[in-house]
């Protein structure tokens, strides 16, 4: 009852509402009942116009007009009822320079139409619609978790007790310094990057490692129950207890590219993790996932013929190259060989010289070329899609002319490190100029299916929000909790409107490669292929 004047106000269509960070405040007010509008974000706005810093309202307020940090210690507010004169003046304060804000990003908005209409027509509808997955959140299946939780303190167990064994004493194994011991002392094992405490023991060492001894593999493992354990299981457990959901917060102003980033970012992709996300009893998850969005998006910026061709023609593009490798026939391409013409892939897209590829392909795909592969794999590469060179020095004569560099839908990667005096920031300015409008852009792509599928596109096609909603965002890859019987229905406009997003309607522009969504009905988000009752954690 105390929020009906604010409901009536935030509900109602004259005044329009000017945010900071509305995302947030449109949660907080619909748990509160109220479906506030929003027709400006002053955060958003920040982002877009300058990726580089930082888009806090105080940053906001010291950058445009110099004013010190007036947050006042709100850390005592937690034990300590503010005072009534002390949270008016700095929701005022806050206020205000919102206002302000607005009024300056509104002017430079309206000096670039493109920048300008992305903003208004997928970022601030965004901020909406990612509110609402954040409040609905995704089921959590709290008896896996705990079954994971419990086979993965087995496994940790099984493995300490093991590399005790190996060395012949005791360790603790989460120290970094006595397993450099044990590395580089005990076993003798090559040193191959210090940092300040003496020899690196981080993964990629390890995954290097991996050929001289079996500790180094072993240790992986043993690390990943660790994380598993801190950063998953523990912490999702304790967010789940309210409602058995887990409400990630999406950040729409988080990176430079204009990815989006969240926890559900970062979950790895190991089905031992997510098959404890999915849907509650009786219903199904959708998982409409784009594919090869990077490699598309690519063939369209650089207009590559033959590449074009062979995406208009369906082939996998991995297959592709796996098939240019090897000279075998595609159909007799195994995953393994597949995985390794995708670090080929994605490590030459974007330019990379063969030394940088080999540590990229080891460190992220595990899987070693020696210098001949890796020359030759460049080679091969370049030779079969030539314009995708063409495209990397065309991009780099953009980035040094303009300092920037513009997205196909509007949004400019701004690169002033091209001008610098330093060599290498100067080459990082280009890899960027080459990376962000693909990976940025793919990003961007997903978040306009959403902003549809959500109801906020015009003559859109929307989900039919009481049989089936969004429920989570990660990369590539959007999800969507449905009413069983209505699941094969929603899952093809998904996939529909995924694939022929309204890229004219909305933006004015067009893509020249056809885009593909691979969607599926199921209970979780991943399921560990195993044969008995209980999954096993994969080695
Ligand atoms: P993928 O889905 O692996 O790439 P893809 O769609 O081209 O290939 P596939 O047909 O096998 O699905 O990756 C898409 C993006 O996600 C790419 O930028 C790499 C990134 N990625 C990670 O960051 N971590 C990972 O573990 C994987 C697999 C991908
Ligand atoms: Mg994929």
């Amino acid at each position: 009852a105390s929020y009906d004047r604010l409901k009536a106000f935030l509900e109602s269509s004259g005044p329009r509402l000017i945010a900071q960070n509305g995302q947030f405040d449109l949660r907080w007010l619909s748990t509160r009942g109220i479906e506030a509008r929003l027709d400006f974000d002053t955060m958003l706005a920040a982002h877009l116009l300058d990726e580089n810093s930082s888009v806090g309202l105080k940053s906001l307020a010291s950058s445009m007009w110099g004013v010190p940090d007036y947050k006042p210690n709100t850390e005592e507010w937690e034990w300590k009822v503010p005072e009534y004169q002390d949270l008016l003046y700095y929701v005022g304060l806050d206020a205000f320079y919102t206002a302000r804000a607005y009024a300056v990003q509104r002017l430079q908005l309206l000096g670039d139409k493109k920048l300008a209409r992305f903003f208004a027509k997928v970022m601030v509808p965004a901020a909406k619609a990612i509110s609402k997955v954040e409040q609905r959140g995704i089921y959590l299946d709290s008896v896996r978790l705990e079954e994971r939780q419990h086979q993965t303190l087995e496994k940790r167990t099984a493995i300490e007790s093991e590399l005790n064994q190996i060395t012949g004493r005791m360790i603790n194994w989460a120290s970094p310094q006595q397993v450099g011991q044990v590395l580089f002392n005990d076993l003798k094992l090559p040193v191959t990057e210090n940092n300040k405490t003496g020899p690196s023991t981080r993964e990629g060492v390890l995954v290097r490692l991996k050929q001289h001894h079996e500790l180094p593999g072993r240790l992986i493992e043993l690390r990943e129950t660790y994380k598993y354990d801190s950063t998953y299981f523990r912490p999702w457990a304790e967010f789940a207890a309210y409602d058995s959901r887990i409400h990630f917060h999406y950040n729409l102003a988080g990176t430079v590219t204009g990815r989006g980033s969240s926890r559900a970012h970062q979950t790895p992709r190991n089905p031992f993790v997510r098959s404890i996300l999915g849907a509650p009893p009786g219903k199904k998850l959708i998982k409409a996932d784009m594919a090869q969005e990077e490699l598309r998006i690519a063939a369209a910026l650089s207009g590559e013929p033959t590449m074009l061709r062979e995406f208009l023609e369906g082939i996998d593009p991995h297959l592709e190259t796996a098939h240019v490798l090897t000279g075998l026939p595609r159909d007799q391409i195994d995953l393994e060989t597949r995985k390794k013409a995708k670090a080929i892939n994605f490590g030459f897209l974007y330019g990379m010289g063969w030394k940088n590829f080999q540590r990229y392909a080891i460190e992220k795909y595990q899987v070693y070329f020696s210098e001949q592969e890796s020359k030759e794999a460049r080679t091969k590469f370049f030779t079969h899609w030539p314009k995708i060179a063409d495209w990397h020095e065309q991009v780099k004569r953009i980035v040094r002319k303009q300092k920037c560099i513009r997205y196909l839908d509007g949004r400019i990667r701004h690169l002033p490190g091209i001008t610098s005096s330093n060599q290498g920031d100067r080459a990082e300015a280009e890899r960027q100029g080459v990376n962000s409008p693909v990976q940025g852009f793919g990003s961007d792509l997903l978040l306009l299916a959403l902003v549809e599928l959500e109801g906020y596109v015009e003559d859109g096609r929307a989900l039919d929000t009481e049989e089936c909603f969004t429920v989570g965002w990660s990369h590539d890859e959007l999800l969507f909790e449905v009413d069983e019987d209505v699941a094969d229905y929603w899952a093809g406009v998904i996939k529909e409107v995924m694939e022929h997003p309204k890229l004219m309607d909305v933006l004015g522009i067009q893509l020249k490669v056809p885009l593909l969504a691979e969607v599926k009905v199921a209970q979780y988000w991943a399921e560990p292929e195993v044969k008995s009752e209980t999954p096993k954690m994969p080695l």
